[in-house]
C-alpha cells in the first residue's frame, strides 16, 4: 500500500474504518482487488449533480482509491450545469427520449461547460493530492444518433483506449468528458451514461460504479435497496407497482450492461462519501447489482 499522507484521504480511511469495525475486512478486499488487472479495476460514472453538490467527497474518495493502488477510470456528465448555462444563454431546453436536442448554438455551450466541469474535477483531485489527467476528446468516436431528431448528438461507435492507458500508466486518474467526435472531426454531445456503458463494454472492468445524489436505487419507502440479484429478482422487481419508469429504464440498462460482462463483474450505485465502504465492506453502502 502507498504511504497515505493527505489529510483528506486519512479522514476517509478513519471514517471508513470506524464504520466497519474491522480492519481485517478492508485488508481482504484490498488483497483480492490487488490481484486484478490494475488497468481494469473500475469505471466510475459521475453525474453532473454529484459534481455540483458533492465535489469534495468525490475528490477525496477517488484519491483514496488511487492511494491504495486502485486507480479508477472516471467518466462524467454535466446535465444540471448544461441546463443552467444553456438557460442563461437563452437556449430553450428540449429533450427527446431523455436526450438533449443539441443545436450548433447549444453545442458551443455544451463544449464549454464540459471542459469547465472536467477541469473542476481534475483540480479538485489535485487538491486532494491525487494525480489526474483531463481527457475531453479522443476517446469516444461517434456518429450522429439521428441528426433530424437530435441535432448534434452522438452515438458511440468506437472507444479509443490509448489516452486512458497513457494516463493509467502514469498512475494518473483519467477524467473523461462524455463528448464524442465523428471520423470527420465534428464534436457531438453524448449522454454520459451511454458513454460510460460503451467504455465498460470495451474495458470489461471488475467494478462499475454509478455515483449519484440518491446513493442507490430506492424502494417504495424511499430506502436504498441493498442488493439486487438480477437472475432471480429482475422480473419480480420490474413487476412492482412502485417501480417508476426512470428506475425501470435504469435497471434494464444495468441488466444489458452486465449481460456483456464476466459473471464476477458487478454494478454499484452509491454516493461519493460511501464509495470506499461500498467497495471494501461486505455490507456495502449503496445498491449492489449482480447478474
Ligand atoms: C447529456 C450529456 C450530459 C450528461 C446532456 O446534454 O445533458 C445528451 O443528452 P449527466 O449529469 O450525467 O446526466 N447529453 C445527449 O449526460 O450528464
Amino acid at each position: 500500500m502507498h504511504h497515505v499522507h493527505d489529510p483528506q484521504t486519512r479522514q476517509t480511511i478513519v471514517r471508513l474504518l470506524s464504520s466497519m469495525g474491522s480492519a481485517k475486512e478492508i485488508t481482504q478486499y484490498l488483497k483480492r482487488f490487488s490481484q486484478l488487472d490494475a488497468a481494469r479495476f473500475a469505471v466510475v460514472k459521475v453525474g453532473g449533480a454529484v459534481l455540483r453538490d458533492d465535489l469534495e467527497a468525490l475528490a477525496s474518495s477517488l484519491a483514496f482509491l488511487q492511494d491504495v493502488g486502485l486507480t479508477p477510470i472516471v467518466v462524467h456528465g454535466a446535465g444540471p450545469q448544461l441546463d443552467e448555462e444553456l438557460g442563461a444563454a437563452g437556449i430553450e431546453k428540449q429533450t427527446v427520449n431523455g436526450l438533449r436536442v443539441t443545436s450548433p448554438e447549444a453545442l458551443a455551450v455544451v463544449r464549454r461547460v464540459f471542459h469547465a466541469q472536467n477541469l473542476r474535477l481534475v483540480e479538485a483531485l489535485h487538491g486532494s493530492d491525487a494525480r489526474a489527467t483531463s481527457i475531453v476528446s479522443g476517446v469516444f468516436e461517434a456518429e450522429y444518433l439521428d441528426r433530424e431528431t437530435y441535432g448534434l448528438v452522438g452515438e458511440v461507435k468506437r472507444v479509443n483506449l490509448a489516452p486512458i492507458q497513457a494516463s493509467l500508466q502514469a498512475g494518473s486518474i483519467p477524467v473523461i468528458a462524455s463528448l464524442g467526435e465523428t471520423a470527420g472531426g465534428q464534436i457531438l454531445n453524448v449522454n454520459a451514461d451511454f458513454a460510460a456503458n460503451e467504455l465498460v463494454q470495451v474495458l470489461q472492468p471488475y467494478k462499475i460504479v454509478f455515483l449519484t445524489g440518491t446513493g442507490g436505487l430506492l424502494d417504495a419507502d424511499g430506502r436504498v435497496i441493498d442488493s439486487i440479484n438480477l437472475s432471480t429478482e429482475y422480473e419480480h422487481l420490474c413487476a412492482q407497482p412502485w417501480i417508476n419508469g426512470g428506475m425501470r429504464v435504469k435497471l434494464q440498462q444495468i441488466k444489458d450492461l452486465l449481460d456483456g460482462l464476466p459473471s464476477a463483474s458487478s454494478v454499484s450505485i452509491t454516493r461519493p462519501a460511501e464509495l470506499a465502504k461500498e467497495l471494501f465492506t461486505h455490507k456495502g453502502s449503496g445498491t449492489l447489482v449482480r447478474r
